[in-house]
């Protein structure tokens, strides 16, 4: 089918699509230049097939994205037409795999609506989420394996999850980087860590309260100038610091955790997080994180997950 007339310039507004009317704009696709506003929330299975869709996007512009009416689907089509989507487009929580991010995390940002936000899920094995780009808020749940966190401009929550989930199955404590185990950085004032009350589950079987505060200690460690510093050294400088006779285990109304700051030396360098868990003792049973930026007593959350 040809158009009608070489002046047409035929722009349809699609923000009240229904299938019937798709139907139509399928059908007469030839005379259109621009579909304006397609509802990508709105291209449900049951009768947006291939064949429409295609033909749909092959016309759009500033195209629109409800996160409320989405789909793990629908938001496929999001990312694979990113470009077609308007500025301020998607509304509300937009939920992305790390893979999905890692695709569109250059000019998300501005596709984000007013309050828009994003939520980001990982894989069980060890995932790299860059946020850099982003000003919005974001939740980041990664589950299992030594995951990597780059926070972004906006309120960043990171769900920690049991501690066994903060390292991949290679972490020793042998080891003189952080590279095996969870690494959040450029953390600022506003971020949340979400410290998991149903899932944390220490060896003696700790639950937080919901109202349980974060006790948080910063310390320096300062290696000698040849030493090759592990996450061993970093657990016996902190158990040199705080012995058995100083209780710094954490209850379940208050979690311990310590910033522990490496100097010098040739291994591990940055910051060492570790929540104690309720054992006295600094070992392979709390959950540690590497991490940048700044953390305090307000920078940790309890929730279930
Ligand atoms: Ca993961
Ligand atoms: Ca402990």
């Amino acid at each position: 089918m040809e158009k009608i007339s070489v002046d047409a310039n035929v722009t349809v507004d699609a923000a009240g699509l229904t299938s019937s009317r798709s139907e139509a704009l399928v059908q007469h696709i030839a005379k259109v230049d621009q579909i304006k506003n397609l509802p990508i929330h709105y291209l449900d299975e049951n009768w947006a097939n291939d064949e429409v869709v295609n033909t749909l996007f092959s016309k759009a512009v500033d195209a629109k994205y409800m996160s409320e009416g989405g789909s793990a689907k629908k938001t496929a089509l999001l990312v694979s037409n990113f470009s077609k989507v308007a500025d301020g487009g998607i509304t509300g929580a937009l939920s992305l795999t790390t893979a999905q991010l890692s695709e569109i995390k250059l000019t998300l940002d501005a596709k984000l609506a007013t309050g828009a936000s994003v939520v980001v899920s990982g894989s069980v094995g060890s995932d790299d989420v860059d946020l850099r780009a982003l000003t919005h808020n974001t939740k980041v749940n990664l589950g299992a394996g030594a995951d990597l966190v780059h926070a972004g401009g906006g309120k960043d929550v990171i769900d920690i999850g049991l501690f066994a989930q903060t390292r991949s199955d290679a972490f020793s404590l042998a080891d003189t980087t952080f590279t095996n185990i969870d690494q959040y950085l450029g953390i600022s004032a506003g971020d949340v860590l979400n410290i998991s009350r149903t899932t944390y589950g220490s060896g003696l079987g700790l639950v937080f309260n919901s109202d349980a505060q974060a006790s948080v200690k910063a310390l320096t460690y300062t290696a000698s100038t040849d030493q090759k510093v592990n996450i061993q050294d970093v657990f016996d400088f902190l158990n040199s610091q705080f012995g058995v006779d100083k209780t710094e285990a954490s209850t379940s109304m208050l979690a311990k955790l310590y910033a522990v700051t490496v100097e010098g030396g040739t291994g591990s360098s940055g910051t060492l997080l570790v929540l104690n868990d309720d054992a006295a003792p600094i070992d392979n049973k709390d959950v540690i994180i590497g991490i940048s930026g700044t953390v305090n007593e307000q920078s940790f959350s309890f929730t279930s997950l």
